[in-house]
């Protein structure tokens, strides 16, 4: 069914399905009508995921889910040298499963098949326009940032608000590498992304037009300049394939996947807390910090276990996503101890 706005991390029906999801599928359906009007014209059923209409043509289905790298003038920086500063007690995630569940709707909402429709997405060259409240605001090209900012891997956690999680070894540069060659000025408060808009290339955006295109998601200053806080542009010793979000992506491990924007052309330093994507589509349900804490269940589902993506177990949920020694000072405790 096209005309569903479907959570953050929704997963497909079948071995995977989740009570949840069939919960929020019927509630959003009542609703349907009035909250998601747009999408009635979508039509039905046939249109789910927005995948019936797409001209394969272009640059066709990628043949295998690693093989959706575009050409990278950089290639040769990659593997970067490895930063351990944060330890990480857990197996790396399979990359091939990992490059085969993904949430990026601009695309797809089935997880499995995101891989499948980006091929038509032209990810290189690319630039990031750096806007606002900083000294030297400019465009700047991905490439000329990845020789400039000296790139490192780091594995980190990520985990879903829906409740899976993967260990993966990013490869990029911590946000504030950047942030400090633009110069934020003190007026800024906060930092704004935004994610590419580009429905001739991203089949999710031309036909779910329900949602609010472009994805964009937000920090607090102390929260992007913390080192924690990566700007990545590779993934198991590579440069990024398409579904993982090229060529440049934002990661922050201590909260929910959502607040890891994927293929960013924009970073705003803004004085207010701008809105989110989530947010603005489900305010009771996904918040603007949106830490991850097993104490605090999401409105309809507890938060306190997770599965570990390709190994089918099911583990507990750590508080701040096994972070809290190094951000847990950023947090007031009820911003911590609530759905905030
Ligand atoms: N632009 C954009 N960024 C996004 C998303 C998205 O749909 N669009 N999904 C988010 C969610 S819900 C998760 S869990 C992570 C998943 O990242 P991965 O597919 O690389 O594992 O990306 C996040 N970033
Ligand atoms: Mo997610």
């Amino acid at each position: 069914m096209a005309n569903l706005i479907l959570p953050p991390g929704w997963r497909k029906p079948g071995r995977e399905v989740t009570p949840e999801s069939v919960y929020w599928h019927r509630r959003q359906f009542i609703k349907g009508a009035g909250a998601v009007l747009a999408a009635v014209t979508l039509g039905a059923c046939g249109a789910r995921d927005g995948s019936n209409s797409e001209g394969e043509g272009g640059s066709g289905r990628p043949s295998d889910p690693l093989d959706t790298i575009p050409d990278t003038p950089t290639r040769h920086l990659y593997p970067a040298e490895v930063n351990a500063r944060y330890p990480v007690d857990r197996r790396l995630t399979d990359r091939r499963v990992a490059a085969t569940h993904n949430n990026f709707y601009e695309f797809l909402t089935d997880t499995d098949r995101v891989w499948e429709r980006v091929g038509a997405f032209e990810a290189r060259p690319w630039t990031v326009e750096v806007a606002g409240e900083v000294e030297r605001p400019g465009v700047y090209d991905v490439a000329d940032l990845e020789r400039e900012l000296d790139l490192e891997e780091r594995t980190y956690r990520l985990r879903c608000v829906e409740a899976w999680a993967m260990t993966v070894p990013w490869t990029g540069f911590p946000l504030h590498r950047l942030l400090d060659k633009v110069g934020p000025l003190s007026s800024a408060r906060y930092v704004r992304f935004v994610s590419f808009h580009r429905p001739d290339q991203a089949i999710g955006q031309a036909n779910q037009d329900w949602y609010p295109w472009p994805y964009y998601e937000g920090l607090r200053m102390d929260e992007a300049m913390h080192d924690l806080t990566l700007v990545a542009t590779g993934i198991f010793g590579a440069p990024l394939p398409k579904q993982h979000g090229a060529p440049v992506r934002i990661v922050v491990p201590w909260k929910y996947g959502y607040k890891s924007p994927k293929s960013i052309v924009r970073i705003e330093l803004v004085r207010e807390r701008p809105p989110i994507f989530w947010h603005d589509l489900q305010p009771s349900e996904y918040r603007f910090f949106s830490n991850v804490n097993p104490d605090v269940a999401h409105p309809r589902w507890s938060q306190a276990k997770e599965e570990l993506i390709g190994e089918g177990r099911r583990v507990p949920t750590r508080l701040l996503n096994g972070y809290a020694e190094w951000v847990a000072d950023l947090y007031e405790p009820d911003v911590l101890n609530s759905l905030s």
